[in-house]
């Protein structure tokens, strides 16, 4: 077979049931096999949009999302989407053309000729492997989802010269390779669970490396009766509703006052960055107990007393086991409670822009809706402590490397994965112009997601700084499209929001169309 339908059928073997692509004349002969295969093909309009989608399709399905673009400026438009991937931990695997195996890239005018392509992605995934012949093909692909799934979740990428596509040879198809998640030495689980039974006053931080953890999270916030705090990431891994959740306000002053009062707080799956701890990191008193599958990472922000360097669940499920039979407390649901509407209190104030938006919000989406916003503060101040979500990864938001865009594309892949879930897109103005010809993508998919504009003029986070530092706006006020219109002009509905109950009608439609619906939204409209 050729070098497109190895890579087809191996990718086919590792369970790939959808790609977001853009054809180009380079990757036809992947193209090829594609249209002959079972896996389906969503079209973006822009590369970043294909590794955005396949972003929400991995974090919402579990699995990796795979993209799919042609040489050169096609995969240097994926860059800041596989750069966000890196730095939340998602496993996208990026396919891509390269030039011909004999061809010296010295600027001798091949079509989409780059210096050195699998440099440059190299330098932001996990690993850019260029295969060389078709036989290899098969131990790429198997390589390549051992990257993205054994460890530390990562993206990928695989680049296959263009005349290896064409070229044909005996290829035996690949199986996925068998996976044991690593767990902690019995020693060190002893030992924590050792100081969790001996606790007063335990806390437990949970990342987004707890996605998987869900049950296990909540079953030891139970036994323990110790409040949750989560990360962004972590948003809605316990359910937000529940008496022991704190909600998603990590920065807030008295999240860390909370853990400052801690005797012993247990980290599961973060870094503890600055992206999230954005007022600075935390002070800890007592004795800090880390989970975390990658051993590079376990001890970044703060050093851990102990350190178990496992899969979530499972170090998770060790602990319980050692705890054994046991209930909380009633003391320590109460003592819960009394956090819970102190940081509800500073979250509050810091949403109050966007109130009774996000109210209205939160009453017509389902439990299981999905929110994928973008690095507006909307998003930021407003949704991520404010709006109640319940289930992991239900947030999909670009924590660590903040890139402006994502919020579309990572909705539709976000639907993609889950069509019966409800999947909402948060935008500010300036953030959606980014990937805005996404809506003709998800128009064209019929994806009935709601796409909420929320309009300040311009880039108002980056106005607010200069004002701040005392500088002459500059570049930061735009004069907004009617966002409406460009919906419908790209095949969306399009409605511009009047009031909170005017988008709560408008939402609730959205929900059950048969395409995207565009609702921009004036900010300030609503009083605090
Ligand atoms: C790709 C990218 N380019 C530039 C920035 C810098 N940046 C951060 S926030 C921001 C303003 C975004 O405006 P908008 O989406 O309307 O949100 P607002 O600040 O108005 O709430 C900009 C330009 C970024 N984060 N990502
Ligand atoms: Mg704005």
């Amino acid at each position: 077979m050729t070098g497109g339908e190895a890579l087809v059928r191996n990718l086919a073997a590792h369970g790939t049931d959808v790609v977001f692509g853009i054809p180009g004349n380079h990757n036809l002969g992947i193209y090829q096999y594609l249209a002959a295969s079972n896996i389906d093909h969503v079209l973006a309009r822009h590369e970043q949009g294909c590794g955005y989608a396949a972003d929400g399709y991995a974090r919402v399905s579990g699995r990796p999302g795979v993209a799919l673009v042609t040489a050169g400026p096609a995969v240097l438009n994926t860059l800041a989407s596989l750069g966000q991937a890196h730095s939340d931990s998602v496993p996208v695997l990026l396919l891509s053309p390269g030039m011909p195996l004999r061809h010296p890239a010295r600027g001798n005018g091949h079509l989409h000729e780059t210096k050195n392509q699998q440099a440059a992605v190299d330098a932001v995934v996990e690993v850019s492997h260029r295969v060389t012949s078709v036989s290899e093909i098969g131990d790429a692909v198997s390589q390549a989802f051992v990257d993205m799934t054994a460890g530390r979740p990562r993206p990928v990428h695989i680049e296959v010269p263009i005349d290896v596509l064409d070229e044909s040879a005996d290829v035996e198809i690949a199986r996925p390779v068998p996976l044991a998640k690593p767990s902690a030495p019995t020693e060190e689980l002893t030992r924590a669970a050792d100081l969790l039974a001996e606790s007063a006053r335990p806390g437990i931080v949970v990342g987004g490396g707890a996605r998987f953890a869900a049950p296990q999270v909540r079953r030891l916030a139970e036994r323990l009766g110790a409040a949750v705090v989560t990360s962004t990431n972590g948003k809605g891994t316990l359910p937000e509703d529940h008496p022991l959740s704190l909600g998603a306000g990590a920065h807030l002053p008295a999240a860390a006052e909370w853990v400052r009062s801690r005797d012993v707080l247990i980290v599961v799956g973060s870094d503890l960055g600055s992206s999230d701890l954005w007022n600075g990191p935390w002070h800890l008193d007592g004795t800090l107990v880390r989970i975390d599958i990658d051993p590079r990472q376990i001890m970044v922000n703060a050093w851990p007393d102990v350190a178990l360097v496992s899969d979530a669940a499972q170090a998770l499920d060790s602990l319980l086991e050692l705890l054994g039979e046991g209930s909380a407390s009633k003391s320590s649901v109460g003592e819960a409670a009394g956090w819970a509407s102190r940081i509800r209190a500073e979250t509050a104030e810091e949403g109050a822009l966007w109130h009774r938006e996000i109210q209205t919000i939160g009453e017509v989406l389902a439990h299981d809706a999905i929110v994928a916003g973008d690095s507006a503060a909307v998003c930021y101040y407003g949704l991520r402590a404010n709006l109640p979500l319940y289930q992991p990864a239900s947030f999909l938001y670009p924590t660590g490397y903040g890139t402006l865009g994502y919020g579309l594309p990572a909705a539709i892949g976000a639907k993609v994965a889950a069509p019966d879930r409800q999947v909402v897109a948060v935008l500010g103005d300036g953030g959606v112009m980014f990937t805005i010809a996404e809506l003709a993508s998800a128009a064209a998919a019929r994806l009935a997601i709601p796409v909420i504009v929320v309009d300040n003029g311009g880039y108002g986070q980056i106005r607010h700084n200069m004002a701040r530092r005392g500088y002459s706006p500059l570049g930061v006020d735009i004069p907004s499209p009617d966002f409406a219109a460009v919906g419908r002009a790209l095949g969306c509905h399009g409605v511009t929001i009047e009031s909170p109950e005017h988008l709560g009608e408008e939402l609730a439609k959205a929900l059950v169309s048969d395409r995207p619906t565009v609702l921009h939204v004036m900010e300030g409209d609503s009083p605090a």
